[in-house]
C-alpha cells in the first residue's frame, strides 16, 4: 500500500474523518461559491445542521448541467492566485465542464493516483508509462504525478505514437502501463505486426480505465501482455483518474474515500440504495478546495459491492465495475462525447436537416463513429462538389467542437427513421456493458 495509514484506516476511525472533512467541504461551499449557498438555503440546511457523516442525506445533489451553468469558473471556490491548474470535460453541449485545482488539490489528486498504482503493487523502482492523452483530459497529468508522487519513474508518453511506445516500453523497462484498455489493445496488435513478444517484457501492472470495458477484455489483455489488467476509475468534475482502483484481488474498485465519499442512489427518485444493489453512482469530494463537490451525479451505473472486507487489508469500500450510464453520453476512444453536442454543431450549418443518427462501432480494437446526416432536398439534388465540401465542414465542425474524427455520410431527406416518442439517435454496436 502506498499510504497503509489511510488505506487500511479502520472503519469507525475513517466514518469520523470523513465528518470532519465533510462540515468544513459544506462550510467552505456555502462561504465561497453563491450555487452552493442559494441551493443549501433552497433546502433549508445550514453549514451548522452538518455534524457527522450520516448527515450527507441532507444535502442537496448537484448535477452536471448545473455545473456547467457555472461555466467557467462560478464552481471556484478559491482565488485565481490559489488555483494551479485547471482541467475540463466535455459538456452536453459547446461548454466543457471546468475544474481548478489548489496545489493541496493537486497534492490529494496526486495521492490518489499514487495509492492506485500502489493497488497494482508498483512502488519507486518502477518505470510507469502513460499512455493516456496529456492535456485539458486528466488522465495524463493525473497518472503522471501519481507516479512522481509514488517515486516511480513517469515516461510521459501521451496517447498515440504506438511504434514508438512499444520501443520505448521494451528498451526502458516499463514494468506499469496505464491507458484505456482499447488502447492497451491497439498496443498489442501493432507490436504483433512489429514482430514483438510483450510476454517477455517486464511488465507487472496494467492501470486502465476512462472508458467501459469488460471482463472479456481483461481476459484478452492478460493474455497478450505479461501483467494484471486493473479497473481504474475517475472523471474531471472529481478530481480526475484515481478516484478508485482495483487491488490485485480484482473484485471491485476501491475507492479512496478519506477523499471522495461514495453513495449510490436510485436515479428516478434520488433516494439512497443500500449497498448491493445496482444504481447512480454520487460522489462528495470531502477535501476539495478548488471546486468543492457536495452529492454530485455522476450518471455512472454501480454498486457498493456488500461482500466484506477486502483481503488485500484496505477498509475502504469497493465499487462494482462501471455498468453503464443513466445520460446518453458515449465514451469514443476515450473521449465523452454526448449525442447534444452533434445535435449543436448540426443546427449551426446551413443545408443540413436537424435528422441524424450517431453509429459507434469497433473495428478491431479502435472505435468508429459514423454520423448520418439528413441533408435538404435542394441541397441533395445540387452538384457533387457542394455535397463534399458540405460533408468536410461538418467533419471539421465535428473535429474542433468534440475532439472525434467522424465519418461524416450525407443521406437523402426522409431516410432517418422517425419516432413516435423520444428520437433515437444512437446506434452503439460494440456491446461493451
Ligand atoms: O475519464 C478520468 C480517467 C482518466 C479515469 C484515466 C480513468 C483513467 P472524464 O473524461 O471526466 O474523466 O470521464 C469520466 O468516464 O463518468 C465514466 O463514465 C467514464 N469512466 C472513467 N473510468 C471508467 C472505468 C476520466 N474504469 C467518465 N470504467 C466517467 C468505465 C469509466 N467508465
Amino acid at each position: 500500500m502506498f499510504n497503509p495509514q489511510a488505506e487500511a484506516m479502520p472503519v469507525k476511525e475513517l466514518r469520523k474523518l470523513q465528518g470532519e472533512r465533510l462540515k468544513s467541504l459544506v462550510r467552505r461551499a456555502y462561504d465561497h461559491v453563491p450555487f452552493y449557498r442559494a441551493k443549501l438555503d433552497a433546502q433549508g440546511v445550514k453549514p451548522d445542521d452538518v455534524r457527522g457523516i450520516e448527515d450527507i442525506a441532507k444535502l442537496p445533489f448537484t448535477l452536471k448541467p448545473e455545473f456547467r451553468e457555472q461555466y467557467p469558473f462560478g464552481m471556484f471556490a478559491a482565488p485565481m492566485k490559489d488555483i494551479v491548474r485547471i482541467h475540463a470535460s466535455s459538456g452536453t453541449t459547446g461548454k466543457p465542464t471546468v475544474v481548478g485545482y489548489t496545489k493541496n488539490d493537486v497534492d490529494n489528486w496526486a495521492e490518489c493516483a499514487a495509492r492506485s498504482l500502489g493497488c497494482g503493487g508498483a512502488t519507486a523502482e518502477d518505470v510507469v508509462q502513460v499512455a493516456y492523452g496529456y492535456g485539458l483530459f486528466t488522465g495524463g497529468l493525473g497518472m503522471h504525478y501519481g507516479a512522481e508522487k509514488l517515486g516511480a519513474a513517469a515516461l510521459p508518453m501521451s496517447s498515440g505514437n504506438t511504434e514508438k511506445q512499444i520501443m520505448l516500453m521494451k528498451d526502458f523497462g516499463v514494468t506499469v502501463l496505464c491507458c484505456t484498455p482499447s488502447y492497451a489493445l491497439q498496443i498489442a496488435e501493432v507490436a504483433a505486426k512489429m514482430g514483438e513478444d510483450l510476454m517477455k517484457l517486464p511488465l507487472k501492472s496494467g492501470h486502465f480505465g476512462a472508458e467501459p470495458w469488460t471482463q472479456a477484455m481483461r481476459q484478452r489483455i492478460e493474455e497478450l501482455f505479461p501483467l494484471k489488467a486493473l479497473d481504474i476509475y475517475g472523471l474531471s468534475e472529481v478530481a480526475g483518474p484515481g478516484v478508485a482502483n482495483e487491488c490485485l484481488e480484482q473484485h471491485g474498485l476501491h475507492v479512496f474515500e478519506d477523499h471522495f465519499y461514495p453513495e449510490i442512489i436510485d436515479p428516478e427518485t434520488g433516494d439512497p440504495l443500500p449497498d448491493g444493489q445496482k444504481g447512480e453512482l454520487v460522489f462528495t469530494c470531502l477535501t476539495k478546495e478548488g471546486v468543492p463537490l457536495i452529492r454530485y451525479r455522476t450518471r455512472d451505473i454501480t454498486m457498493i459491492l456488500d461482500d466484506g472486507p477486502c483481503p488485500c487489508g484496505r477498509t475502504s469500500r469497493r465499487i462494482a465495475r462501471l455498468m453503464g450510464r443513466t445520460d446518453d453520453m458515449l465514451i469514443i476512444r476515450g473521449i465523452n462525447v454526448f449525442p447534444s453536442q452533434v445535435e449543436d454543431v448540426l443546427v449551426r450549418i446551413e443545408g443540413v436537416q436537424p435528422q441524424y443518427l450517431i453509429v459507434v462501432d469497433r473495428q478491431g480494437n479502435l472505435d468508429t463513429m459514423e454520423i448520418k446526416v439528413e441533408v435538404t432536398e435542394a441541397l441533395f439534388s445540387d452538384e457533387v462538389k457542394k455535397l463534399e465540401a458540405l460533408r468536410d465542414k461538418i467533419h471539421h465542425q465535428i473535429k474542433t467542437m468534440l475532439n472525434v474524427s467522424a465519418k461524416i455520410t450525407l443521406v437523402e431527406p426522409n431516410t432517418i427513421e422517425r419516432t413516435l416518442g423520444k428520437a433515437k439517435r444512437v446506434q452503439d454496436l460494440r456491446k461493451l456493458t
